[in-house]
């Protein structure tokens, strides 16, 4: 009569765990089954941070930023600094917009230590670039984004980017990050949760920009690229308003990047 029936399921279970192919289904990366992989290198490290990391309570505030400006701009000037041999992509604006942000909440660019019970705010925006490198994930940072201009943090990254491909970032780029952004968007995924590195004690990530349909100002529906963003911050010592505040600073800054192109 239609009904699925109980003998029904286990019959058809029955027939899915004797068919031969079910269990010798070769799946990719067929060479590594059976394999015992030793932890090394960025993942060994990746290990010990991520360990010490689970014991931060995380606040994470998630909102979406416009980006079609931002992009409108990058687009404008892309190729002629190609012909200089920069590559320019989004995130440069992203990094300075950080930086700008923090110049308005510099208690934000802080290292926390647990036993002192202290927060050292400092005066550098050396903001760590999560990058996924064929030896895993290793974060390099910019030093003093403070004081440079969109295309000099385009240079610092291409060159960070470069080293990175070849696994050979050496360690005075990898010490000292304040402040950290994670774009997963470059590969996909829409919404991420980041987890913060301590001593640091905030992490932003960007998912993939999408052209979907938004209002405008008029009420009529207008397609817009949008970005979802997230940031984790150590609840111990930043409040929820605090991290708005910043995000809605940074949110600004891409959303309006002609401020990001005046002054450093
Ligand atoms: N949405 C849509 N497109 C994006 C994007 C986003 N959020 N971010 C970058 N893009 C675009 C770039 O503009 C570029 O476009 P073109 O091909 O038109 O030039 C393209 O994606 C590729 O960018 P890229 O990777 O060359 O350079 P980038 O500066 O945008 O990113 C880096 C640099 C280091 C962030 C990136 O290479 C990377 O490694 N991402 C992975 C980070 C990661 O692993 N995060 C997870 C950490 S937790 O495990």
């Amino acid at each position: 009569d239609g009904r699925v029936l109980k003998e029904d399921i286990l019959a058809h279970l029955r027939k899915i765990s004797a068919t031969p192919d079910v269990r010798t289904k070769v799946f990719p990366g067929k060479d590594m089954a059976g394999k015992t992989v030793e932890l090394k290198g960025y993942t060994k490290h990746m290990w010990k941070t991520m360990t010490r990391s689970l014991s931060i309570p995380h606040f994470v505030y998630s909102d979406e930023c416009n980006v079609d400006q931002v992009i409108q701009c990058r687009n404008k000037v892309k190729n002629s600094l190609k012909d200089e041999g920069v590559s320019l992509s989004l995130m440069p604006f992203f990094v300075k917009a950080a930086s700008r942000a923090l110049e308005r909440c510099p208690e934000l660019n802080a290292w926390l230590n647990e036993e002192d019970k202290t927060l050292r705010i400092l005066d550098s925006h050396n903001i760590g670039v999560a990058m996924d490198t064929s030896e895993g994930l290793v974060v390099p940072n910019i030093k003093n984004v403070q004081n440079l201009s969109v295309l000099a943090i385009a240079r610092e990254l291409n060159r960070l980017q470069e080293l990175g491909r070849k696994s050979s970032i050496p360690l005075d780029d990898l010490v000292g990050t304040t402040f950290t952004l994670s774009n997963i968007g470059t590969i996909g995924g829409t919404y991420t949760k980041p987890v913060i590195l301590p001593p640091q004690i905030i992490i932003g990530a960007f998912g993939r920009a999408q052209k979907v349909p938004r209002f405008d100002d008029d009420g009529k529906v207008v397609p817009a690229q949008i970005m979802s963003i997230s940031w984790a911050a150590d609840h111990r010592v930043v409040d929820g308003v605090t991290m708005a505040k910043f995000s809605n600073l940074w949110k600004h800054y891409v959303e309006n990047p002609v401020h990001l192109l005046i002054g450093a």
